[in-house]
């Protein structure tokens, strides 16, 4: 029998084996063979993985960023010269096409890793004149040991998203990749060794809630960043508050695109297809709730239609696959569940709607990309997050009442605007209650702005100097140049 790779936890500069002995699995979600088996850290490896970190942290935070830089730039390096063997090992694990890890997950990873090379080379605090008898300056300190813990749907740019801004401010990280999509996580441990990261600076601990509470709950951790649900993102914050750790939550939505009726159509209907159905809709921010203009809707539909009857669901190895599986059984019963739903709630179905089993795909878990028209602001699949390849399309007729039902939702992480007249654009995307906007686009995500949601989608931001905040803690010193004056 065929001997799969066992994936062991990895601390301090290399794999180290678990003493509970305790395992899971991680399986292709496409053909649903085994891919590996991963040990499972507890709470001695959670303590391993810290007591690591903190003698890593020693030596890291003690180099100059400049220093610190290079090992950052040569990790980026490294991830894109493999590019396609880590794509390859991306799309074996989440399911998602070829033609999509092999030009986002791996290459935005390594972006992340220059764009925060060149903030660690250039990371300064600041002097302040306080007249001729002192002065003042501000250290920008990092935290110390911080954890990170990952969803499935990006596993390595999310590890990479949370570990360059982490590392560059001179921070040492235990990262937790999500128990679905243990593996890419790994690769970069060892890769990041290769780049002469000192030992110990990143470890990958594996598990699933029981190891992320651990981490949560760990007194000498400093600082946790997750993505995942708004559930989840509730639970970490409140156990972070027994340490009172610093959180940012980059957490789920439920985003709206807006097309007015001087929108240029095939952008739009673009815009929508990328919102909807890039990695088969397993997107955080994901603009799900599509509003059209009454005017314009037939048309919008009928292009609509047409491109996402061309689109390819295949095996996601196969770089002309467009959707590939979803993460698993139980995700794509919940999603087939929400579609039931939409039915029963008397949306119209336009398109898509099932589960896909042709062509050998009756081993995965593919379900068509759908779209429904004539859909309700109450209706489930509307207001709650399906994560799946299910877009709803509703109609409105002017630009106040639009807004407002955009807002109402308890979400915030995204939106976007279609229009031609860019006063409206930039008026409306000032209205619109979310963290990320897009103007005649939709989830393009370069590093140099800020990624985040408002209300329940999260806390803090990642990428751009804003991360900077969230991984550094300023230290003010006061200077005297004169002698203490003093009353007693
Ligand atoms: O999340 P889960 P998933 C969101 C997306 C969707 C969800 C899908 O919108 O809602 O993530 O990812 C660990 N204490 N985003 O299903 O179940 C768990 O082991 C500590 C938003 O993975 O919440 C996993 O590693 N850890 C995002 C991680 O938390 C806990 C982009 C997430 O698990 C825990 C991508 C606990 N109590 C997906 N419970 C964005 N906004 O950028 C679970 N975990």
């Amino acid at each position: 029998m065929t001997r799969f790779p066992l994936v062991c936890n990895h601390i301090g500069g290399a794999y180290v084996s678990t003493a509970s002995g305790e395992r899971f699995q991680s399986r292709d979600p496409a053909r649903g063979e085994l891919l590996a088996e991963i040990e499972t850290a507890g709470p001695d490896e959670v303590e391993a993985a810290v007591v690591a970190a903190e003698a890593g942290f020693k030596v890291w935070s003690r180099m100059t960023g400049a220093e610190r830089a290079r090992i950052l730039r040569r990790t980026a390096d490294i991830l894109r010269a493999r590019n396609a063997e880590l794509a390859e090992l991306e799309t074996r694990d989440t399911g998602k096409p070829i033609q999509e890890t092999s030009v986002v997950d791996v290459l935005s990873g390594a972006d992340c890793l220059d764009y925060f090379a060149a903030i660690a080379a250039t990371l300064t605090g600041e002097q302040v004149d306080l007249g001729p008898s002192a002065f003042g300056y501000v250290r920008r300190e990092p935290l110390g040991v911080v954890a990170g813990i990952g969803a499935w749907n990006y596993p390595l740019q999310i590890a990479c998203w949370k570990a360059a801004p982490a590392l560059a401010c001179g921070n040492a990280m235990v990262f937790k990749p999500a128990e679905l999509t243990p593996l890419s996580a790994a690769r970069l441990a060892e890769i990041f060794v290769e780049a002469g990261l000192p030992a110990g600076v990143f470890n990958v601990v594996q598990g699933d809630a029981r190891t992320g509470r651990a981490l949560v709950a760990h007194p000498r951790i400093r600082k946790v960043s997750l993505t995942g649900e708004v559930g989840t993102g509730k639970r970490v914050m409140a156990d972070a508050a027994a340490t009172l750790k610093h959180v940012t939550l980059e957490l789920g939505g439920k985003s709206p695109i807006l097309v007015f009726d001087d929108a240029n159509l095939d952008n739009a209907v673009g815009g929508a297809l990328l919102g909807n159905f890039y990695s088969a809709g397993e997107v955080c921010s994901n603009g799900t709730r599509v509003f059209v203009h009454r005017t314009v809707k037939a048309e919008f539909l009928a292009r609509l239609k047409a491109r996402v009857e061309r689109m390819v669901v295949g095996d996601p190895l196969d770089p002309a696959s467009h959707v590939g599986a979803l993460i698993s059984a139980e995700h794509m019963d919940k999603v087939l569940g929400y579609i039931e739903k939409g039915r029963a709630e008397g949306a119209r179905l336009l398109t898509g709607g099932e589960r896909v089993t042709c062509d050998g795909l009756d081993r995965g878990f593919f379900v068509a990309p759908t779209v429904f028209d004539g859909c309700q602001d109450g209706m489930a699949i509307v207001r709650e997050e399906i994560f799946g390849p299910v877009m709803t399309v509703l109609e409105f007729d002017d630009e106040d009442e639009v807004v407002e039902r955009a807002n109402a939702t308890e979400f915030g992480l995204a939106a976007g605007v279609f229009t031609r007249d860019l006063t409206r654009g930039h008026r409306v995307v000032a209205a619109l209650e979310a963290g990320t906007c897009w103007i005649n686009h939709y989830n393009v995500t370069p590093i140099e702005l800020p990624f985040g949601g408002v209300k329940l989608s999260g806390l803090g931001r990642e990428n751009s100097r804003a991360a900077v905040e969230h991984y550094t803690q300023a230290k003010s010193v006061y200077v005297a140049l004169a002698d203490v004056e003093s009353p007693y």
